[in-house]
């Protein structure tokens, strides 16, 4: 009986170790402002140009914090005629960049990746970036993309479970610019069969697996 009690609360709290990993979640991906606007009720995020960012500085803006890695700047004028969006937010190392917004279960940005030696600020290469939504440390979803070239590209998630960053990172880790613009987030679910947030699901399966072993630990010490 003992062992069996023993086997349930080592699974409840593999399980809830599990949980702080990976959240299972449902997420639609969007390339169409338009489509991802009309689907949610996303509201967008306007920042200023202006201060170029040392490094460890964050930009703090409409409810937003954009913390890139290495120093940024913002273009206030379209820096390219395809470009389709402004300001513009640059980064003059690789393009890694943490943004952290009230919980969600949208987000979305723009993103531009020049050809341009005068753009890139370096010789330009292609770029393949990771996007990935964590509610705290727990991740929710990860998306893999090559921007296309000289043309603005929108990347929209709508997730059936509650997110409050979005992690950027440049995976070839090349300090060539892309420019991020028209971040948007959505606090309310955009679609059916959505769930609380994964944090308190994660404390409810840990705390449950732990209790269980306590308990037993406690018998075993009294028998
Ligand atoms: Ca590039
Ligand atoms: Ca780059
Ligand atoms: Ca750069």
């Amino acid at each position: 009986m003992t062992t069996s009690i023993l086997r349930l609360g080592l699974c409840l709290l593999a399980l809830g170790l599990l949980c702080s990993a990976t959240v299972s979640a449902s997420v639609i991906t969007y390339s169409d402002l338009t489509d991802f606007v009309n689907d949610t009720s996303a509201t967008l995020h306007p920042f200023a140009a202006g201060l170029f960012l040392d490094v460890g500085e964050s930009l703090i803006s409409s409810g937003v914090t954009y913390t890139p890695i290495s120093p940024a700047f913002r273009i206030g004028t379209s820096a390219h005629p395809n470009m389709g969006f402004t300001p513009q937010l640059g980064l003059s190392g690789p393009e890694d960049m943490d943004v952290k917004f009230a919980s969600a279960f949208d987000f979305g940005f723009s993103i531009f990746q020049p050809t341009d030696e005068s753009l890139c600020g370096a010789v330009c290469v292609e770029d393949t970036f990771t996007v990935t939504l964590f509610n705290g440390s727990s991740s929710v979803g990860s998306f893999t993309f090559n921007p296309a070239d000289d043309v603005a590209e929108f990347h929209g998630y709508v997730s059936t479970v509650a997110f409050n960053r979005a992690a950027i990172r440049d995976l070839t880790g090349n300090i060539d610019n892309e420019f991020f613009g028209t971040f948007f987030t959505g606090e309310s679910p955009s679609v059916p069969g959505t769930v609380p947030e994964p944090a308190s699901m994660v404390l409810a399966a840990t705390g449950l697996g732990g209790g269980l072993l306590r308990r037993i630990r406690g018998r075993a010490r009294r028998s």
